[in-house]
């Protein structure tokens, strides 16, 4: 029998194997290629032609090259949606966002959209031993609804995975403008409160609208609501002075928060998803980028970007952490110019094409909106190359199950595409569905269909093209790569197969609200 004795025998026993394995772990992680440290960095709005190994001229971006020319290169990896929540929910979850009707772009003081019940990508890391850590843009919601956040806001990244979180709620134009630590507000004075509305102003408190005097940075449309550090924002909000963030250290401070956490675990191992802030709206980059791109704003941006995956990989390299540690480098939604502040990169823009030979950008249904760059990077594993392969963000957590061996016990989106990523195959996903904004088309093989959609096929403010037409439209991506030639009137049974696959796929799409 199993005595209780017996039992705790046993455990004793365990722990001081655990004990020794860790110390053995130790020494010998950085060649346990089942366990490799694993970062999954996600740009903001980085288009397909913004980076220099992907075709971009007028700006060079020497550091995702560096992980471009150490790892493999794909050609064809997808965000699921042309923004940014949907994006990540997919990214988080290995799920498809579309089937979660909060899934679409979220206020600042949204509730969090991911049940804590859910197997996520970090607890698949946690299960296999790893320490976990969120960093940077979140935009997935925080809370349960009403926030205080002069309290502990839960639920909160810990709850879906993440040891460790250090993140701005949602966006850099949406309020609260403040770093969250593990659900609290970094540096909050409690002697000045603070509070968020999305409905009203707090009395006497300056807006864009009512002070442009007060503004560094304009809009162009709509965030002209509360001022932080001279830039008007989405929302409003009102006290916590001191832990308001001032958007020119933003890269510093999320940076040292991923070097420090990658410094703290580097003896076991660990997943950090690091989500950069740029080059989203509003681009207010540190003064060393300031006129570095010749493009403006957005360009310095990138830079900046870039920058900070160069001190990131430095940190990989000097704690000789490079080897053994997987990269995925990738941007949640394509390209936009003007997203809402007069900063200069329509005018700045010349001939740079933001999503390179794609058409259409952020929300947008063509591939531009979704197509994005993506780089998988493992020096002890990947041998350096190009991939053709269709893949997805959603893909990731599936994938990374199966390398550091957890079972998954939901169904999953996404698939278990590791031999893709690590180089070891050239098979991707056969289909995909892709969401612009809150609508969706079809991808098979090299083909996708974007079935009729009500509503603008023109974004006058972004100068979008949306994908949206009253017709279906059919094309061949391996032979059309900016989808010019609709073939949905010549190629009718194909339409017919691919309209009944996606009928099928998408039959668990609720009905999309923006
Ligand atoms: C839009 C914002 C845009 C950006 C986007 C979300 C306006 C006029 N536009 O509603 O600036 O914040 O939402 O971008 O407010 S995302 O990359 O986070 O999805
Ligand atoms: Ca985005």
């Amino acid at each position: 029998m199993y005595s209780r004795s017996n039992s705790y025998v046993l455990c004793s026993a365990l722990l001081v194997c655990n004990g020794i394995g860790s110390m053995v772990t130790g020494q010998t992680r950085a060649n346990d290629l089942s366990k490799p440290n694993v970062i999954v960095v996600l740009a903001d709005d980085l288009g397909y032609g913004d980076v220099s190994s992907y075709g971009a001229r007028k700006i060079q971006t020497p550091n995702m090259d560096r992980l471009a020319k150490t790892g493999l290169r794909f050609t064809q990896g997808y965000a699921t949606s042309a923004t940014s929540t949907p994006s990540r929910y997919a990214l988080m979850t290995g799920m498809y966002p579309w089937k979660n009707k909060d899934a679409k772009i979220l206020a600042g003081d949204a509730p969090l959209i991911i049940s804590p019940s859910m197997q996520t990508l970090p607890k698949v890391m946690q299960e296999a031993g790893y320490k976990t850590a969120a960093i940077g843009k979140w935009h997935l919601g925080l809370g349960g609804g009403n926030v205080d956040w002069n309290k502990k806001v839960s639920p909160n990244p810990s709850d879906i995975g993440y040891e460790y979180s250090y993140i701005q709620a949602a966006t850099n134009d949406r309020v609260p403008c403040v770093y969250v630590e593990n659900g609290w507000v970094d540096g909050l004075d409690p002697k000045d409160p603070i509070f968020v509305s999305y409905k009203a102003n707090f009395p006497g408190e300056p807006t864009g609208k009512e002070n442009p005097e007060m503004l560094k940075m304009h809009p162009s449309h709509g965030h002209d609501m509360s001022i932080v550090n001279g830039v008007s924002r989405i929302g409003f909000m009102k006290g916590g002075k001191k832990a308001l963030w001032t958007d020119e250290t933003m890269a510093e401070v999320f940076l040292d928060k991923a070097k420090s956490f990658i410094n703290t675990n580097q003896g076991s191992p660990f997943f950090m998803y690091f989500g950069l802030h740029q080059p989203h709206v509003p681009r207010v980059p540190n003064e060393k980028f300031i006129g570095k791109s010749g493009m403006g704003a957005r360009g310095d941006a990138i830079l900046e970007a870039d920058w900070m995956l160069g001190e990131l990989l430095a940190q990989l390299d000097a704690l000789g952490l490079t080897e053994n540690t997987l990269i995925i480098f990738s941007s949640d939604n394509g390209p936009v110019v003007d997203d809402g502040y007069k900063d200069d990169a329509v005018e700045l823009l010349g001939d740079h094409k933001p999503a390179g030979p794609l058409r259409g950008g952020k929300y947008s249904l063509f591939d531009g909106g979704t197509r994005v760059p993506f780089i998988t990077s493992w020096p002890a594993r990947i041998k350096p190359g190009v991939s053709d392969a269709m893949v997805c963000q959603m893909d990731i957590l599936t994938s990374l199950a199966a390398l550091v061996g957890v079972e998954l016990r939901e169904t999953k989106d996404g698939e278990n595409l590791l031999q893709t990523f690590i180089g070891k195959s050239t098979k991707g996903r056969s289909n995909l569905v892709i969401e612009g904004i809150r609508n969706l088309a079809y991808r098979d093989g090299d083909w996708v269909m974007i079935p009729p959609h009500a509503g603008p096929s023109f974004q006058k403010l972004t100068g979008t093209e949306t994908g949206r037409l009253p017709e279906y439209q059919l094309y061949n991506l391996a032979d059309d790569i900016h989808e010019d030639i609709n073939l949905a009137k010549t190629e009718p049974k194909r339409l017919a197969k691919m309209k009944a696959a996606f009928e099928k796929l998408s039959a668990a799409a609720l009905t999309l609200s923006e």
